[in-house]
């Protein structure tokens, strides 16, 4: 028992100088199960009865010095390490943001929800349907019966045969929708159909996917008043010009009659076009009252009830608005070019601002 000094200086000097893991190793080699106090502990019986008590005491003092010392030491370690940590971690809270990198609003997105708002103030709701439609709710419903040229017209994507021997269609158009209405809910119907539509054609100014808003109004006493009156307010709202001039024009759809095109006042001097007061007309949309025959073929008794019906070209209309050159780029996903024409979510939309000067 006479090196119990040296062994106790031996280890604090080593307790001093260990890092964390070596002082783990420090506290098995001194304390453990089979460490260097532990075993002069366990060989205190080989010792004279009268020396045990005071090499009892003795050893028990080093361990206690020896574990208090290699407690302190610890705490002290982690402590550094904890500091080293939060300074390597350190946040510098008055760093300026990064700038969000917030996405933009499609224009046809937009022009759709600007329609879609200007017909829900007029008392509209939105109707939706399926891309991939019967050729009845396609064509037939709507008075365009096989062999009809405007079968031709459309320009059809059909699906192959299912084992009926039915063919499916591309919707051509999203009247389909309206006639899924008709058949299945009772009049009075006030629906605006936005949508992508079908159609093979591809060319500087034809998609094959292009998009369109329709509407249907069917009531008892429905007529060619109520059909001009809700347009005119459609198109001035739409581009935001109270005074556009909006004419009428006679024209012919198998799924209306009468049927009409509607043109909207603008003007082309010095080169840009002008949507507002102006010697020229520009078309926007058709339109007319639906046929008795689309009623019929849906259940609805032209007797008592009738309506009218629209439509227009989403692409067409964001290029006017907003001044888009070219179709193409509508679906090229280029980011620059979104960038430029998109719109900034929850920016109050500036109506005004897409009006080509
Ligand atoms: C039902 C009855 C009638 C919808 C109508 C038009 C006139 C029209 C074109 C505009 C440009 C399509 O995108 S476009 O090429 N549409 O001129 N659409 S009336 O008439 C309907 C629809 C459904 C049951």
């Amino acid at each position: 028992m006479e090196n119990l000094d040296e062994l106790r200086d031996d280890l604090l000097s080593q307790v001093k100088a260990a890092d964390l893991e070596a002082l783990e190793d420090l506290r098995v080699l001194a304390l453990g199960r089979s460490g260097t106090i532990t075993e002069m502990v366990k060989g205190i019986g080989q010792l004279k009865p009268e020396d045990r008590r005071s090499a009892g005491q003795q050893l028990n003092v080093l361990k206690n010095t020896i574990a208090d010392a290699i407690d302190a030491r610890k705490e002290v370690l982690e402590a550094e390490a904890l500091d080293a940590g939060l300074a390597a971690d350190r946040i510098d809270v008055t760093l300026p943001q990064r700038p969000a990198s917030a996405g933009r609003i499609h224009p046809i997105s937009q022009t759709i929800d600007e329609m879609v708002a200007i017909f829900c103030e007029m008392g509209f709701t939105v109707a939706e349907g399926p891309h991939i439609e019967t050729d009845f709710n396609n064509f037939t419903a709507l008075n365009i019966p096989p062999e009809h040229p405007a079968r031709q017209d459309h320009d059809t994507f059909y699906l192959p045969a299912g084992e009926d021997g039915e063919r499916k269609v591309l919707r051509t158009h999203t009247s389909p929708v309206q006639i899924r209405t008709m058949v299945n809910e009772k009049p009075p119907i006030r629906i605006v159909v936005p949508g992508r539509t079908f159609r093979a054609d591809h060319d500087a100014t034809h998609s094959p996917m292009f998009h369109q808003i329709e509407g249907l109004v069917i009531d008892k006493a429905t007529h060619m008043g109520h059909l001009r009156g809700c347009l005119e307010e459609f198109c001035r709202a739409f581009f935001d010009v109270d005074d556009l001039p909006v004419r009428f024009r006679p024209s012919y759809f198998p799924f209306t009659e009468p049927s009409a095109e509607v043109d909207i006042g603008c003007s082309r001097e010095g080169g840009g076009l002008k949507i507002g007061a102006g010697a020229e007309w520009l078309e926007i949309l058709g339109c007319g009252m639906v046929n008795p025959r689309v009623l019929e073929n849906c259940g609805i008794n032209p007797m008592q009830y009738q309506g009218f019906a629209f439509g227009l070209g989403i692409e067409r209309a964001a290029m006017l608005k907003y001044g888009i050159p070219d179709l193409r780029t509508f679906y090229d996903s280029d980011i620059r070019w979104l960038k430029h024409y998109g719109f900034v979510p929850l920016d109050v939309p500036n109506v005004a601002a897409g009006l080509v000067g």
